[in-house]
């Protein structure tokens, strides 16, 4: 961040992400960072709808190249600095009460920054925006790939509730649609328990991968892992982080925490895998935070960590 956007901050007490130039009129640029303030999705515990503000504060006076991994090595990589080119494009005009305008608005703001050649990456806001993001960008690029990381697969089929949309069941919706390639997609750090094993088998017949947090732990299936992530990027590709995919003792402030969670270092491996692809993802999402919720600062302040690894 360079003095001059610090200074405006200050001035104009906006908190751009990682002090990123505010820009809201879609324009070409590496990648855009849009919040998504809408919870109307949520089932339990709202308060999503404030997640884009908490990590937007979070990141205030961060830098915004990561630290390399390792530096003992002989020539650390520094690689080309992060978050070059990219925009905060502030935050998608959603009504927080209504879900079916909120789709629509995510898929439009979506779909005219990706027009411009633009990846996006979204602050949630419920996860079930995810939905209106998918639909943009499968209009312009065709059937995703897909690298999901949630303790909950979001596949159900909204009999429970009487809807077919909310955020459990965007990615069931997202392969009825067509917008997601079911060979190309992997869940990762799923273990919430069941109602019944409806969903997974569901999951299981389009042929996603799944891994809970014991498969991704196995030694044994190291190589299978890498072969399932690799899969994911054999043309244009999604990344949706789900935050109740981290443990909760790390990330508190989500709308169904779940024990038993993925470590920061383990979802970063992940997030990382996605950079082996022959081409960068051409959206993400970062859903679920609720800092309305207990432990929302330092659940934020994940939030904004991971972020930073996406904005490459
Ligand atoms: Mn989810």
């Amino acid at each position: 961040m360079s003095a001059d956007l610090l200074l405006q901050g200050l001035r104009t007490g906006l908190t751009p992400f990682f002090g990123l130039p505010l820009c809201i009129d879609p324009r070409p640029a590496t990648g855009v960072v849009l919040g998504a303030p809408c919870d109307a999705g949520v089932i339990n515990r709202p308060g999503a709808r404030l997640g884009p503000w908490a990590m937007r504060a979070a990141a205030m006076g961060m830098g915004s190249h990561p630290m390399p991994g390792r530096l003992r090595e002989a020539r650390p990589a520094l690689g080309p600095a992060a978050a070059q080119g990219w925009l905060d494009g502030g935050n998608i005009p959603t009504l927080p009460f209504s879900l079916a305008e909120a789709l629509e608005t995510v898929q439009a703001t979506v779909g005219a920054w990706a027009m411009t050649g633009c990846r996006t990456l979204m602050l949630g806001g419920d996860h079930a925006l995810t939905l209106g993001a998918l639909r943009a960008l499968a209009r312009q690029h065709g059937p995703l790939g897909l690298l999901h990381l949630d303790a909950h697969p979001d596949a159900a089929d909204g009999a429970a509730w009487g809807t077919d949309i909310h955020h459990g069941t965007w990615l069931r919706q997202a392969l009825e649609e067509g917008l997601v390639d079911p060979t190309r997609v992997v869940q990762a750090g799923l273990r919430a328990p069941r109602f019944d094993d409806d969903e997974l088998a569901f999951l299981q017949a389009a042929g996603v991968r799944m891994w809970t947090p014991g498969d991704l732990r196995d030694p044994q299936l190291a190589p299978r892992l890498e072969e399932d992530l690799a899969a994911v990027g054999r043309g244009p590709a999604y990344l949706s982080l789900d935050l109740d995919a981290l443990d909760p003792v790390l990330v508190p402030a989500v709308a169904e925490p779940v024990p038993g969670g993925l470590s920061l270092e383990e979802a970063l491996r992940l997030i990382h895998a996605a950079r082996q692809w022959p081409e960068p993802w051409v959206g993400a999402d970062l859903m679920e935070l609720a800092p309305t919720l207990e432990g929302a600062e330092a659940s934020a302040r994940i939030a904004v960590h991971l972020a930073l690894h996406l904005l490459v």
